[in-house]
């Protein structure tokens, strides 16, 4: 991938899409391609093939995907596994017919079983049952890891599959409901403080453990990735870092400077136990993690106050 390649963002207006892009941007790559959704349906085949037909990408970063947090990924099923087989199903195909060089697809670490050995290396993917909160997703992200080792396999075409850990950051989605824990927590005690609350809701128990990578660094890794990785195994994607829910919290309130109580309401799912990354294979190849929790932390509620009146939802 050189400085003038023509590279496809799926997915430009989302958390991870948009941090490529940015990355990509700042290190100069002058042929960028992106779509607005009213622009391009993923979820259509015919129009996705028009588009490759016509615009011929090199590379593809397929950060295209319908996300969630615990409770959307619990509430929605349907949408969480048609939505991304489809979406996933549509991009790497046409990929490969329109004679891309190579695809990066992005996975996520929920594809591994609920008690996985901790750190998770990636030799754990389906060696155990699934996390039963979002199991339609991490079907869906499975199937497209297959779907890039086959088509390597059968057709020769290079698609390489990534797994990120929990991600956070600017441009994120801070929906009360339906958000991540990091946003949704962020939201949640900014509202408090506003409102002078006396106590802000935490769901679950606060002892799940979870690690978190901020979204610029997961840039730089795809981008480190597309460009010195072509294998058909998968690659973790993570600081190799935990904390509870419990310290996120705290973290948070005090980064938001609230002043109230926490409370825990153990009738929320906690979801899977623990979900800490083995990066031992990234850190092999070159990369780690630069951000730290509590800087990207402070840096995501700057971005949160400077943009709340038309923040995603
Ligand atoms: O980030 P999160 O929704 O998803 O929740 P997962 C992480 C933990 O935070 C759970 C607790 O133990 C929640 O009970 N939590 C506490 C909260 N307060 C809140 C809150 O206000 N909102 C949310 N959302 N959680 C997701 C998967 O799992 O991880 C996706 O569902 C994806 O498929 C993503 O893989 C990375 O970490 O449990």
């Amino acid at each position: 991938m050189n400085k003038h390649s023509k590279i496809y963002v799926a997915g430009h207006n989302g958390l991870v899409g948009s941090a490529i892009l940015r990355y990509l941007q700042t290190q100069n790559f002058d042929q960028l391609l992106v779509r607005r959704r009213a622009e391009l349906d993923l979820t259509r085949q015919a129009d996705v093939e028009e588009f490759f037909a016509q615009q011929r990408p090199e590379y593809v970063f397929l950060a295209a995907a319908k996300v969630g947090g615990i409770h959307a990924n619990n509430t929605y099923p349907a949408e969480f596994i048609r939505d991304n087989l489809l979406i996933q199903n549509h991009i790497i195909d046409a990929a490969y017919r329109f004679g891309v060089k190579k695809l990066t697809f992005l996975g996520s670490t929920c594809i591994y079983p609920k008690l996985a050995p901790q750190p998770m290396p990636e030799e754990c993917l389906l060696t155990g049952s699934l996390e039963p909160t979002n199991e339609w997703y991490a079907i869906a992200k499975i199937a497209g890891i297959k779907m890039c080792q086959a088509y390597r396999k059968q057709y020769g075409f290079n698609a390489i599959s990534v797994m990120p850990t929990n991600l956070y950051g600017q441009g994120d989605n801070f929906h009360l409901e339906n958000a991540h824990v990091l946003p949704a927590l962020i939201r949640r005690f900014h509202d408090a403080k506003q409102q002078k609350l006396p106590e802000v809701v935490v769901w679950g128990t606060g002892s799940p453990r979870r690690e978190f990578l901020h979204v610029d660094d997961l840039a730089t890794a795809c981008v480190f990735l597309m460009q010195h990785y072509d294998q058909p195994e998968i690659v973790n994607i993570g600081t190799g870092q935990e904390v509870s829910i419990r310290e996120l919290a705290q973290l948070i309130k005090d980064i938001v400077g609230y002043q109230g109580k926490l409370i825990f309401d153990e009738s929320k799912p906690d979801g899977t136990p623990r979900k800490l990354s083995d990066v031992s294979k990234l850190t092999q190849l070159g990369w780690q993690a630069q951000i730290n929790l509590e800087d990207g932390l402070k840096h995501t509620y700057q971005w949160f106050l400077a943009n709340q009146n038309n923040i995603r939802e």
